[in-house]
Formats: structure tokens, C-alpha cells, sequence
């Protein structure tokens, strides 16, 4: 038996900060209507895919930061995107600065919107892991503000079922942590979705610029494998504002082989025919439930100094 689902991860090359929201909106097009034509049903947009990555800079105005954020889904600026995505029956998942006021207060996330085919917005996530740090480091190349300008998700890790599938989503950090994607896999999840920026250089751990794909790649495909899910993952690539970021668009089977990679730091499509039924294999076989053990897992969820 097998359950098809063509997906296409949408990498996108730099943004300069220059750039419209319109601009961008164009080049999301674009990217839609590619995959359309190569007869995908949904497309996995980067992280924060509307902006540069501002975290990347220090910026004391609020009201500049505030304008890397979106403060609805759709508004008068996206709409084109989810329009055209409605007529061309095509779903996405796009990931964007939230600031969301909750009476008094003001909060902001880093967050992910899973759209259906007919334009519905039908899951929503919150990043969890922000790396980074809150105060300005100017010794450092570039910033890495993520723990200053937004604050943790509060969303948990949701399945949603919905282009035929149990769909999750994570972003970038949150693709480091193997709980990430033990708390999608333990709820069914077949199909994990995500976006990232991640710099070629970590000014703080330099020895670990050599291996910045290689631990990227063994992430995702350590994720895919040990919970039977297909991982889709979507870069924002190349040199964006002068910080070097990866590419490695890639989409793993729940075998955790690599089916299908990006070959550029731009605007490029990366697409494979996922086969759900796929998962099976792994979630009923070698992972079979019957063979866990969580009475040996409490300390995953304690509070432990090391
Ligand atoms: N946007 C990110 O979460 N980037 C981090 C970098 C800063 C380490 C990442 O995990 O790729």
C-alpha cells in the first residue's frame, strides 16, 4: 500500500534588507507556482521567510523590530500567497516573526503556520528552542538574538492531521534536539516540517564551523529514522547581509536517506513524491512501542545540572 504526498522544501537565497515585503512575496510565488507545475500539494517555506533574519542584528528601536513581525495571518501583504496557493490547490508552511497583543501585553514568537490546500490555516507552532543570547556581543561578527527578541513557544509540539497525514512542525534550533522530535513521533507524527537560518560561522565554538552540514544532516536524519517520519527542511541560504548561511535543503525518508538535497544557495525547489505508508516499517518494526522502556526515560523530563 502506499499514501503519495508530493512535497517540494522551497530553499530561498539571501534576503537583503532592502527588500519589500512585496519583493518577497513575489519570490514565494514564484516558488509556488514551480512546485505546482511539478504537481507537488505542498511546499515548506524557510523560517522567519518574510524578512532577513533580524536576529542577526542589534537593533534598539522597538518599533523597527516590530517591523519584521506580522501581527495576522493572512493580512493585506500575504494574501497574494495564500490566494494564489488556494487556486493553484496548493498547501505551505511558512515561517514568520509573531507579535501577538494579549490585552496588556505584547509577545513575540518565532512561528510556523501549516496551510491547507483550499487556503485554510490548520496548525500553528511556536519555536521552543531559541539559541542564541540577549545582550549586544559587538566583538562578534554578527548577532544571534533569538533569547532577546522572542520568547520561548508555549504551543507544545501538536500533531495536525491534514493533507492526508499526521503532520508536525519544528524550526530550525528545535531540529538539534532529539525531544523535538521524540514528542512528534510518539504522537503518530509521519511527516516532521521545517525552516531554518543556520550561519556557517558559531563565533562563540569556531571549531565547530568545519561540521556545520554534517551536524545539520545527522540531525535530520537521525530525527527521521528513530521515530519512522518523513523530515522535510527548508533553508534560507547563501550570504545575507554579510553572514554566511547553509544550504542543504533536504527532504529524508523515515529510512533516514537523504531522497532528495539543493545544489545552490538560492532560490531553488527540492521535491520528492513521500510515501506515508512508508513509516510503517520503522514505527512497527525495529521502534516498535512493545520494545520501549520509559521507565528507564524519567530524567528526559527532570531539571538536571550537569
Ligand atoms: N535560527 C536558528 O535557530 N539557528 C541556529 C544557529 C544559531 C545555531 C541553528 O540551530 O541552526
Amino acid at each position: 500500500m502506499s499514501r503519495l504526498l508530493a512535497i517540494a522544501a522551497a530553499q530561498l537565497g539571501p534576503i537583503p534588507r532592502t527588500s519589500s515585503r512585496g519583493e518577497v512575496l513575489s519570490r514565494l510565488i514564484e516558488l509556488l507556482r514551480q512546485a505546482a507545475n511539478r504537481n507537488c500539494q505542498l511546499v515548506v517555506f524557510p523560517e522567519c521567510a518574510l524578512t532577513p533574519f533580524f536576529p542577526h542584528w542589534w537593533i534598539d528601536d522597538q518599533a523597527e523590530i516590530d517591523s519584521y513581525f506580522e501581527t495576522e495571518l493572512p493580512n493585506p501583504e500575504t494574501q497574494p500567497l495564500f490566494d494564489e496557493a488556494a487556486r493553484l490547490k496548493v498547501g505551505f508552511c511558512l515561517g514568520y516573526a509573531e507579535l501577538v497583543c494579549d490585552g496588556e501585553q505584547t509577545r513575540r514568537f518565532n512561528s510556523t503556520v501549516l496551510v491547507e490546500r483550499d487556503g485554510r490555516i490548520v496548525g500553528h507552532y511556536r519555536k521552543v528552542h531559541l539559541p542564541g543570547h540577549c545582550e549586544h556581543r559587538p566583538g562578534n561578527p554578527f548577532q544571534n538574538l533569538e533569547r532577546r527578541y522572542f520568547e520561548p513557544g508555549d504551543l507544545g509540539f501538536r500533531v495536525f492531521s491534514a493533507f492526508g497525514a499526521k503532520v508536525g512542525m519544528l524550526i530550525c534550533n528545535d531540529r538539534r534536539w532529539p525531544e523535538s522530535y521524540r514528542m512528534l513521533g510518539l504522537q503518530g507524527c509521519e511527516l516532521v516540517l521545517m525552516g531554518y537560518n543556520t550561519p556557517r560561522h558559531y563565533p562563540e565554538y569556531p571549531e565547530t564551523d568545519r561540521l556545520a552540514d554534517f551536524h545539520h544532516r545527522l540531525s535530520l536524519q537521525a530525527g527521521a529514522y528513530q521515530n519512522g517520519m518523513w523530515v522535510v527542511a527548508a533553508a534560507k541560504a547563501g550570504n545575507e547581509e554579510g553572514v554566511d548561511q547553509i544550504g542543504g535543503s533536504m527532504i529524508v525518508a523515515p529510512s533516514g536517506e537523504v531522497v532528495a538535497e539543493s545544489t545552490t544557495l538560492r532560490d531553488e525547489l527540492v521535491v520528492h513524491q513521500c510515501d506515508l505508508d512508508a513509516c510503517q516499517t520503522y514505527k512497527q518494526g525495529v521502534f516498535n512501542p512493545r520494545s520501549r522502556h520509559p521507565e528507564h526515560y524519567g530524567m528526559i523530563t527532570q531539571n538536571i545540572e550537569q
